[in-house]
């Protein structure tokens, strides 16, 4: 056994966990030491079934040769090399690859480190893009209710989650929101996008009324909303928001951080949904989650438009110490690799139908009020236990997890988005997992 895992409960305080009940983490650690392919080991030995991709991110599986090979060889040949006003071969090769895979349009790759950061980049660039164009009134920012952009001040001022937003001030100005688009009443086990719903891209028209189209700078949304519990967009819903971001010279961003890389069966939702974003953000899947890494994709026009003025100056004030890091990007270029070697950017388009019947198949099971399913993306949402929202999902949680699934909640939702190289078996194994918790919840 590894001095690594001779941790005892005093050893526990000094890390600050993320988006964790840190105390009752610390009183009852939960610890994986160990993962391959489809699976974690715990700190005592036990094998525990990925139901999550780690947290949306590991889409090829885990601890995959090509992806350690390439860090391995890239930490020994140049580790880091600074972003700014230098440049070193693979971020140029990672960032045409990139684009090859990229929707049609969408030429050029800002790198970042995370999707916060991302999302935040891309906030920048639209607000910055119509400045270069002569529109500076251009400022405001659209996003939803119940979106998530991640964690940095631009993200939790046009996303929509209260919790994120209320202990942090004023925010961004200048940000206002349209309408969720989860409608439970209507389209409760729904099997893929559901029916009802599109009109509510009409709120926009009504924003755009309020505000004047000639201050608003960009719309932001989640093509499919991941961490609010899995909200899909309702038929027709993204193609009417680009009909209305373009009649109206309103940039639409697609935030792909969980939705890019194959997780829907296409290599992204613009793909899948056949919409075209203007900007796209990227994270996760990007490097497998193995390595931090984001990437802002931009159509020509935008990155274009800033190639202007004065060759010596720089175009955009933008951009991190580690945009591009050569391992990051030896990671990630190990992942496309994966990718394309095992078509796991394609896989979920034919294990979809099979993970929508596994999914479906828990409805009358205890306390399922619904389930929603799309690509290799699946959400059961359960009654809350009255007066004690997010127990009951909490508990199955810790009970999948004591069981041998590793399964993810937010609300009363469990969310599962397995790694893209998931058997038909181990579809079976995760669903049985969920089914015998839920009979053996409060
Ligand atoms: N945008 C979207 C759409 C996301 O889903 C981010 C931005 C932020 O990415 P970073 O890399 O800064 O975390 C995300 C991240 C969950 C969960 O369980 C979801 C995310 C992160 C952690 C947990 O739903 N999404
Ligand atoms: N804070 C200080 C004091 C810095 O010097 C820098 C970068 O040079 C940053 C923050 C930003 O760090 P990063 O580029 O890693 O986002």
């Amino acid at each position: 056994m590894s001095n690594r895992l001779k941790v005892t409960p005093n050893d526990l305080s000094a890390f600050w966990m993320p988006f964790t009940a840190n105390r009752q983490f610390k009183q009852a650690p939960r610890m994986f030491v160990s993962a391959k392919d489809m699976h974690y080991t715990t700190s005592d030995g036990r094998k525990v079934l990925d139901g999550t991709a780690g947290l949306w991110c590991v889409n090829a599986g885990h601890c995959r040769p090509k992806i350690t090979e390439a860090i391995q060889h890239q930490a020994a040949e140049l580790d880091y090399a600074p972003a700014f006003q230098m440049g070193h071969p693979i971020v140029f090769e990672l960032a045409n690859r990139l684009v090859d895979i990229a929707p049609k349009g969408m030429d050029h790759v800002f790198f970042t480190n995370s999707g916060s950061e991302s999302v935040d980049t891309a906030l920048k660039m639209a607000i910055a893009y119509h400045r270069v164009k002569g529109e500076g009134a251009r400022t405001r920012l659209i996003g939803r209710e119940r979106g998530y952009h991640g964690v940095n001040f631009g993200g939790i001022s046009v996303g929509g989650i209260v919790s994120n937003r209320k202990m942090f001030g004023t925010l961004l100005g200048g940000v206002d929101h349209m309408p969720h688009t989860h409608l439970p009443e209507k389209n409760a086990f729904s099997k893929g996008v559901p029916e009802y719903g599109a009109e509510l891209a009409n709120e926009l028209e009504r924003i755009v009324t309020l505000h004047d189209a000639s201050t608003i700078a960009a719309v932001i949304v989640e093509p499919v909303a991941g961490s609010t519990g899995v909200i899909l967009p309702p038929k027709g819903y993204l193609q009417k928001l680009r009909e209305i971001c373009t009649k109206h010279g309103i940039l639409l961003i697609f935030d792909e951080v969980i939705t890019g890389f194959g997780r829907l069966g296409a290599p992204f939702a613009a793909d899948y949904f056949g919409v075209t974003p203007d900007i796209m953000t990227t994270a996760k899947g990007v490097s497998n989650g193995v390595i931090p890494m984001g990437a802002v994709f931009v159509k020509k026009e935008i990155h274009d438009a800033f190639m202007t003025g004065p060759e010596h100056m720089i175009e955009f004030f933008h951009g991190y110490t580690y945009s591009g890091n050569p391992i990051a990007c030896a990671a990630a270029l190990g992942t496309l690799d994966t990718y394309k070697e095992e078509g796991l950017l394609t896989r979920g388009e034919e294990l979809a139908p099979y993970w929508e019947d596994a999914l479906h198949s828990l409805k009358g099971e205890p306390h399922v009020i619904d389930i929603r399913n799309i690509g290799l993306i699946g959400a059961i949402e359960l009654a809350p236990i009255p007066g004690s929202p997010t127990k009951r999902a909490f508990s199955a949680f810790v009970k999948a997890f004591e069981r041998g699934a590793l399964i993810r909640t937010t609300g009363d939702i469990i969310a599962l988005s397995p790694p893209l190289i998931i058997t038909k078996g181990q579809i079976n194994e995760l669903i049985d997992h969920v089914r015998d918790v839920l009979r053996s919840i409060d």
